[in-house]
């Protein structure tokens, strides 16, 4: 080899290891991250995984990829399962609910604790409290110790009951009712309490029980689930109970976060942060002081449906809405289900979240 040669290969063996470096960790980075939702894309949960991973590829200009698998395809259905599979690294990211996750992280019942927020003079603030609180630490401390990252919260909403037999405002009128719920304990006890017959069912399966009229009820928000999978084609009836609240988690497996350069961390927790935000927004709208609607008005992401139940009702369903005597009754049948899951929950974080909640 001559010197001249020599000189070339030392200089494109130098080029070959040091490019890398200086263009920055790209080369560790995947080139595409799995983001994990349990229901389908127009759902509000959908559309805010969306809105993050467009925003996420925007800020990093394409150095970070997310890419929302929707309809719990990740999970070959089983919603239940999804925290274990993003801890492991199956799954990189997910906008996940506290309910699906609550089975392994039992402090995530807490927003499951039955009719623990419906009577709040307003209780979008109370559960913001909570988020924002030492509660809302102390829940995301728990799964961090259980080994998913959390970067932000979102919102599914305050879940509602539909059902295709009969208008209901007390608890007797749930006797028998066939009402599907999400495969985690407290829901079997909440609708026993109340005299129901609660069934598990992935809502995977769950439009096509409902279709095939398996089951007569379910319950899930009004905005984010009811109105996108057109609820009032299975059922008539639709009481506006507001029994309990499902905060969404956006978690990452902790080594695909620790491969992010600082930078691009402090961007993802900045889109994180829009997307709650929008999130919240979306899971909102109609039901609080009008500030939903004028943020996604400011943001050009108006809905089409500002007034959700005038919307579900112009669709045939009867709305029920309780007065506080009413509501008073469904807190009173579930406090032995408050009562057994308190401990399990942890004194101490509902004592917080009580805390939290008189703060506002
Ligand atoms: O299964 C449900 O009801 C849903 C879509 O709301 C959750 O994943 C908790």
């Amino acid at each position: 080899m001559n010197r001249f040669a020599s000189l070339a290969l030392a200089v494109l063996i130098l080029a070959f290891f040091a490019l890398p470096a200086l263009a920055g960790t790209k080369g560790d980075y995947k080139p595409e991250y799995k983001l994990s939702v349990v229901p389908g894309p127009t759902s509000g949960w959908g559309l805010s995984a969306t809105y993050f991973a467009d925003l996420v590829a925007q800020r990093t200009e394409g150095r970070i990829v997310i890419k929302p698998y929707f309809g719990s395809q990740l999970l070959a259905g089983k919603q239940t399962s999804e925290f274990l599979m993003v801890r492991n690294g199956a799954i990189d990211f997910a906008l996940a609910s506290t309910i699906n996750w609550s089975p392994q992280v039992k402090e995530l019942n807490l927003t499951a604790l039955p009719f623990m927020l419906a009577a709040e003079p307003d209780r979008y603030k109370a559960l913001d409290a909570i988020e924002t609180g030492a509660s809302g630490k102390m829940m995301i401390e728990a799964i961090e110790g259980k080994g998913v990252k959390i970067i932000g919260w979102g919102e599914n909403g305050f879940r509602e009951l539909t059902n295709s037999k009969r208008p209901v405002s007390a608890p007797e009128d749930m006797k028998d009712l066939k009402i599907r719920v999400v495969g985690s304990p407290i829901f079997i006890d909440t609708f026993r309490a109340l005299g129901a017959n609660p069934v598990n069912m992935n809502w995977a399966e769950a439009t096509t029980g409902f279709q095939q009229g398996v089951v007569d009820g379910q319950e899930n928000p009004v905005n984010g689930i009811c109105i996108p999978v057109k609820i009032w084609t299975y059922h008539t009836y639709l009481t506006d109970w507001n029994y309990i609240v499902d905060p969404l988690l956006l978690g990452v497996n902790p080594k695909v976060w620790s491969s992010f350069s600082p930078e691009d961390q402090q961007i993802l927790l900045e889109c994180a942060q829009l997307a709650e935000r929008y999130g919240k927004a979306i899971a909102r709208v109609g039901m609080d002081n009008g500030e939903s609607l004028a943020y996604l008005q400011e943001i050009g992401m108006a809905p089409e449906v500002a007034d959700p139940f005038a919307f579900l009702a112009e669709k045939g369903m009867t709305v029920i809405r309780l007065t506080p005597e009413q509501s008073k009754a469904f807190h009173d049948a579930t406090a032995p289900v408050r009562a057994n899951w308190i401990p399990q929950i942890g004194e101490g974080l509902v004592q917080a979240a009580e805390a939290d909640m008189a703060s506002v």
